[in-house]
């Protein structure tokens, strides 16, 4: 990526942007990719930060259910999808889910985070079948399930409306959801990656639909691999558009990029500084999003924690599953379990304030340590 010196009177002039509640444009998110000061660029994004959140940092006890890991889209970034017929390929059925939620739901989740693959065959009764059953055994537990892909590819397997799929999956128990599939949303960069997949400009669209329905979503950028500067200030700004007429993204994951097991493992990842820019960047940009997360999963916790102080002031959760989608991204020297004790030691440790809360952001309040602690 390309490196071009951006002076301090560049910088200035783009915090005194931020002072005026002025959105930045697209030039500025280039020169704040391109500006070797990292402390300038989080200072500006922990004023921000603080200004939107206070010294507010949450988190929440959910469990990651990831149903299948078949999945017909290829795309090159992906160590998780396998073909059907693979001998590691898996299909959990409903029953399998529910045992897995009860485990879940005893331990304390009150959230799942279900996505799967692109299954060929699956009918719609799976979809639907799996939410009902899941809020008929745990009313209380929020189903943030489902990505803007796997919407459109129910539509396109079951041959069913947008419409049709959204309205179905709310009546079934739908509550809200997760901000995968969106990788790099322009062109030609997401072909690149992902050529096989929904598209960009689908995305968006199903997001938007989605959220005129009532049902809030999250969204992700995949950061670290082929994209340039242009490609993640480009994403950032379609997103906020959609933000400005929809106002239903809760939240903002920028993903850091694990090569290992992925068809293009012979690239080398985020680094640390470029991960805590990206962070920074994305506060600075999305003004009208609300949280930016700090994926703990992806971004190692020590970074993760150092990312409180640039901008982010969530850090996900803290159970997660042994599935397969979380190993194939793990960051080195990672875990896939964080117990709530750790969670809140590692926000304090950033001078910043612990909150559990719902997948809505509603602070919770529960025994003390009651959870994994
Ligand atoms: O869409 C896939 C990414 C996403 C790799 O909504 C990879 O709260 C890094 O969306 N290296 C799925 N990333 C995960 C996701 C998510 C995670 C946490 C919270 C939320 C939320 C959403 O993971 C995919 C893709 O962008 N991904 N492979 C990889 N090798």
């Amino acid at each position: 990526m390309m490196k071009e010196h951006v002076s301090p009177r560049r910088l200035d002039e783009i915090s005194r942007k931020i002072e005026a509640g002025e959105p930045l444009g697209f030039d500025d998110g280039v020169s704040l990719f391109r500006s070797d000061d990292l402390i300038a660029v989080g200072e500006m994004a922990n004023r921000v930060r603080e200004s939107v959140n206070g010294g507010l940092t949450y988190f929440n006890v959910n469990r990651h259910m990831n149903y299948t890991n078949v999945c017909v889209s290829d795309c090159g970034f992906c160590g998780f999808y396998r073909r059907v017929r693979h001998p590691e390929a898996y299909e959990w059925t409903i029953e399998e889910c529910v045992e897995i939620a009860r485990n879940a739901y005893q331990q304390g989740a009150r959230e799942l985070h279900i996505v799967g693959g692109l299954h060929p065959r699956w009918q719609f009764d799976y979809y639907t079948g799996l939410l009902k059953e899941l809020k008929r055994n745990f009313p209380d537990m929020h189903l943030k399930a489902f990505t803007m892909v796997e919407i459109d590819h129910i539509g396109r397997t079951c041959r069913l409306s947008d419409e049709e799929v959204i309205r179905g999956l709310i009546e079934a128990g739908l509550d809200s959801c997760p901000g995968g599939g969106a990788e790099i949303l322009g062109e030609p960069t997401r072909s690149k990656i992902c050529a096989h997949k929904t598209s960009g400009d689908r995305w968006l669209q199903l997001s938007e639909k989605v959220h005129n329905a009532g049902i809030p979503t999250n969204a992700t950028m995949l950061y670290g691999h082929i994209e340039s500067y242009e490609d993640r200030v480009d994403h950032l700004i379609k997103l906020r558009e959609l933000q400005d007429r929809t106002n239903g993204f809760k939240c903002f994951i920028p993903l850091a990029f694990h090569p290992k097991g992925t068809a293009m493992s012979n690239l080398p990842g985020p680094s640390g500084i470029d991960s805590l820019k990206t962070i920074a960047v994305s506060r600075l940009m999305l003004s009208n999003v609300p949280h930016i997360k700090a994926y703990w999963v992806m971004l190692g916790k020590q970074l993760a924690q150092v990312a409180l102080r640039f901008g982010a002031d969530d850090l996900d959760g803290t159970i997660n599953d042994g599935g397969s989608l979380m190993e194939s991204y793990l960051a080195d020297g990672n875990d896939n379990q964080l117990t709530r004790t750790e969670i809140e030691s590692l926000i304090k440790g950033a001078g910043r304030i612990p909150v559990e809360r719902d997948t809505l952001y509603t602070p919770i309040t529960r025994e003390p340590l009651s959870i994994g602690g």
